[in-house]
């Protein structure tokens, strides 16, 4: 019966294993990444920061108006970078190869928007 012993032994082991890897893969577990976005001012500073805030499972953002990337906290549990990233694109900004949307990045303050988008009215001034 030394064949039964060692089985009911493997199967203490791979039991265990199997247990341990359940309870690591159900532990909130988080994360951080790095998002080049389309800021512009402050203001977007503000929008992006308070539209990740409240986007499901993020933790933290911070964006760096100098270097224009947010990092943000995330829970990979709750959350993944594309959904993040989509949030931030219908928020009105590009964040990394994720295009603003359209609709979003159209009603964005003047100041927001793109540099070659912005609209200059020149047409009033005496020189
Ligand atoms: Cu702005």
């Amino acid at each position: 019966m030394k064949t039964q012993k060692n089985f009911s032994k493997v199967l203490m082991v791979v039991l265990a294993t199997l247990i341990s890897g359940f309870v690591a893969a159900q532990e909130p577990k988080n994360t951080q990444i790095e998002i080049k976005v389309s800021s512009q001012c402050s203001m977007c500073k503000e929008t992006i920061e308070r539209t990740l805030a409240f986007e499901k499972g993020v933790v933290k953002a911070t964006l760096d108006l100098e270097t224009d990337i947010v990092t943000v906290v995330y829970k990979t549990a709750r959350t993944t970078p594309e959904k993040i990233r989509e949030a931030i694109s219908k928020a009105g900004y590009d964040a990394d190869d994720v295009a603003a949307d359209p609709k979003a990045y159209s009603n964005l303050p003047d100041c927001c928007k793109k540099p070659e988008d912005q609209q200059h009215d020149h047409s009033g001034h005496k020189h």
